[in-house]
């Protein structure tokens, strides 16, 4: 069979995406660019995404603009998905996920971390000065007393005190509700047109000891790969996983989807799985290389934040 009749056959099967042959194009990396400097993050982080935005203004790169603004929630005792003032896992304890990526398509990720609040940070360092991707747990925070980073711990007394209710009435569920969580993911393009970008958490509330979401997963919290655009991901990670859903997106991306139906195509990947719309919230957000964004959530009440211009602004989604 000619490669055209068997792409339509599996077409009319169901089994190829929804979008025809004719949109796979080939990425010409220097069309239409402007590389005026853009800030995105997942969620209303107002301050952060300024941050990163500024910094791109002043000429900082993508990468470490993307890594200020992590910087900020991560610090943010208040938000309790994030670096310090985390929820903890079941047994009390905080543990972190991190990764970035840069624009010439290295990455670097922390899993499972304890006693450091900026992980995005130390992901990088794994990028740039081991032989490797990932670290996790105490390897992870050997590597970061090797560096002098801050060693502390990150269970506020707010944080404590709320895991201590949720063990009386909680049977051991992790909390993974559609509210329940404010992950930051951030995408910057710098003046120089390069994208990068970062994604920190402290997961699930309440998880499992040990348990990973898609957070320091190159290609499910985060993807960036600079001639088509980047993506990242919020929201309960097993499903995002399943799907790879941020190398999904920029994938989708390069064969032609504007960063926004690509988005919608990867929420619509994980619902096909669902017998009814779920309980668990995923919201994607995504720029490609032009500075064309797209967001979508499962349910209503994400938003993200968008530095442009010298102006920074939140954005309601709708949900698909
Ligand atoms: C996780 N995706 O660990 C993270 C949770 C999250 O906002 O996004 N919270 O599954």
């Amino acid at each position: 069979m000619k490669r055209r009749s068997f792409v339509h056959s599996l077409s009319l099967a169901g089994l190829f995406p929804s979008f025809s042959t004719q949109q796979f194009k080939t990425i010409q990396p220097q069309e239409s660019i402007k590389n005026d400097p853009i800030a995105l993050c997942t969620w209303n982080f107002t301050e952060a995404n300024a941050f990163a935005g500024k910094a791109l203004e002043e000429g900082k790169d993508a990468l470490t603009a993307s890594i200020l603004a992590a910087q900020i929630e991560e610090e943010n005792s208040e938000n309790s998905t994030v670096g310090y003032g985390g929820a903890p896992d079941r047994n009390g304890q905080v543990t972190l996920d991190a990764c970035v990526m840069d624009h010439r398509g290295n990455c670097g990720a922390v899993l499972a971390v304890e006693n450091v609040v900026h992980v995005a940070a130390l992901a990088r360092d794994v990028m740039e000065k081991t032989p490797h991707v990932m670290l996790s747990g105490k390897g992870a925070e050997d590597f970061a007393r090797k560096l002098n980073y801050p060693i502390q711990p990150l269970l506020t007394d707010t944080a404590k005190s709320n895991w201590e209710q949720w063990k009386k009435e909680a049977h051991y569920q992790p909390i993974i509700n559609i509210e329940n969580h404010d992950t930051i993911g951030v995408l910057c393009r710098d003046k120089e047109g390069n994208i990068s970008g970062a994604c920190s958490t402290s997961g699930l509330a309440y998880k499992m000891k040990g348990r990973i979401g898609d957070s320091p997963i190159i290609g499910s919290g985060l993807f960036i790969d600079n001639t088509v655009g980047g993506a990242v991901a919020t929201g309960m990670g097993e499903e995002v996983v399943k799907t790879v859903g941020s190398f999904l997106i920029v994938e989708l991306m390069r064969q032609g989807m504007t960063p926004q139906q690509a988005c919608e195509e990867a929420i619509k990947r994980i619902l096909e799985k669902q017998n009814a719309k779920p309980n668990f919230q995923v919201a994607y957000l995504a720029l490609d290389k032009a500075g064309n964004i797209g967001a979508c959530a499962i349910h209503d009440g994400f938003s993200y934040m968008q530095h442009r211009e010298g102006k920074n602004q939140n954005i309601p989604v709708n949900a698909l």
